[in-house]
């Protein structure tokens, strides 16, 4: 009797975490392309909004001189010429806060001032799957735990 309650048990568990993992990477799989332009002395749009943990794809582009595409805190550093499209990624930012993007090449008077705002956002959609498993899962324990306990009441015969 007690190893089946807890077989079952285990078997909602994994179902139901197996359930949020598909949520969640259901969320995460595809890649957002944004499309950036690079002029002096701005990217448009200079503030991107993703998704923590949400893989993007950029693509960078130029409309007037060659700029510079640098993520801080990163490796990426690419040279953006007129007329190509330069495609950087995928990347995936993991932290929530901001992540400045900046011309890496020297292109008129203004260019230290040429940046643009990653801001990343916490996956709320992780965390509620997160949050509804744990209590879908207490909740299951809760009940299972009393229907057996009932069961288990001594019966007058
Ligand atoms: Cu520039």
């Amino acid at each position: 009797m007690g190893t089946s309650k807890w077989t079952l048990v285990l078997a909602i568990l994994l179902t139901l975490s197996s359930l949020s993992l598909l949520g969640s990477s259901a969320e995460g799989s595809h890649e957002r392309v944004i499309v950036i332009e690079a002029k002096q002395f701005t990217f448009e749009p200079s503030i991107i909004t993703v998704e923590a943990g949400e893989e993007v794809i950029f693509h960078v582009w130029t409309s007037d001189v060659t700029h510079g595409f640098y993520i801080d805190g990163t490796d990426i550093k690419e040279e953006v010429k007129p007329g190509e499209i330069v495609v950087v990624g995928p990347i995936t930012f993991d932290k929530p806060g901001k992540v400045k993007i900046r011309c890496s090449v020297t292109c008129g008077p203004l260019h230290p001032f040429m940046t643009a705002d990653v801001v990343v956002e916490p996956n709320y959609t992780f965390y509620g799957f997160v949050a509804l498993t744990l209590v879908v899962a207490g909740a299951t324990l809760v009940y299972i735990n009393r229907s057996y306990k009932k069961s288990e009441e001594p019966t007058e015969e």
